[in-house]
């Protein structure tokens, strides 16, 4: 069986058409998925609806899953493959933890030393406008790039904080991230990383990162900033319009992500994440 794909943009993405992902799949039908993977670094299956454990199974083809011991709060309860990605308030009815996860521009456990090769988020519910999810294509904003700029970044590292922006306003944030700064410290990665599969080079930056490695705050932000307003310009970028039991399957190295708020936070948004364990890159920098 050949795959059908429909492309969702210029810059990224292509969907998955007539596939039901909990079914037996030969090495070699896999093996399509994945090799369209790479090149559109981000993949979609629309209508899976499927059990917990499928999500995992079919996730485990892309390689060994992360635990999310970086990350305990957010693991679902009884499937520690599963990161909540939920505004469903709390059995006690406070708020929940990851209210607002992925509210700014990252690629998955860059914080880590063992940052993610990709990632698979479930739709459970969405409210009934907004609360998309924007991706990045970092591929082509390197490309983009001038060749002065391309030499001024190809030795700098970036120093990624764990944590999400609004979370520590937030009336949960506080615990949670003290926590997540306690488990993670932060960690240097290359601005530019080549993709170890592709061997292509991309940008590795987002709003995780707080300066470059032997630079001050104040001295990099700038260079940030431009580098975040690069890579995420529309030409750049797809945006996905959720609908219940989609599956997103993402490439964390060459594309990075940002969830929307845009919408009424009375309706339930509730989406459940494998991530898929990376090779090792960066290294801790002590006191940040
Ligand atoms: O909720 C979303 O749309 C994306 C969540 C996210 O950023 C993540 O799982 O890393």
């Amino acid at each position: 069986m050949a795959l059908k794909l429909r492309r969702l943009s210029h810059a990224l993405g292509a969907e998955v058409c007539e596939i039901d992902v909990s079914m037996p799949m030969s090495e070699a039908f896999f093996g399509e998925i994945y090799r369209a993977f790479l090149q559109y670094g981000v993949l979609l299956f629309r209508d899976q609806d499927i059990g917990r454990e499928q999500h995992i199974e079919f996730s485990r083809r892309f390689g060994e899953l992360d635990r999310h011991d970086a990350l305990p709060r957010d693991r679902h309860p009884r499937y520690s493959e599963l990161l909540m990605v939920t505004n469903e308030p709390k059995p006690d009815g406070s708020p929940s933890d990851t209210k607002y996860t992925g509210r700014q521009w990252h690629s998955d456990m860059s914080f880590t030393t063992a940052p993610s090769l990709g990632s698979l988020l479930r739709c459970y519910a969405v409210p009934d406008v907004g609360g998309d999810t924007l991706f990045a294509n970092m591929y082509l904003a390197y490309d983009a790039l001038s060749d002065g700029m391309k030499a001024l970044i190809a030795g700098l590292h970036g120093i990624h904080h764990s944590g999400t922006r609004k979370i520590a306003n937030s009336e949960s944030g506080v615990p949670r991230a003290d926590e997540q700064r306690r488990l993670n410290p932060p960690v240097a990665q290359p601005v530019v990383r080549v993709h170890p599969e592709t061997g292509r080079k991309a940008l590795y930056i987002g709003e995780k990162v707080k300066r470059f490695d032997g630079m001050t705050e104040e001295e990099s932000k700038p260079l940030i900033d431009f580098l975040v307003r690069h890579a995420t310009r529309p030409e750049f970028v797809y945006r996905h319009q959720w609908k219940k039991n989609d599956i997103l399957a993402w490439d964390n190295r060459c594309a990075m992500h940002q969830a929307l708020g845009d919408f009424d936070e009375t309706q339930l948004r509730h989406l459940e994440r494998t991530t898929v364990l990376g090779t090792p890159s960066g290294y801790v920098v002590a006191g940040g």
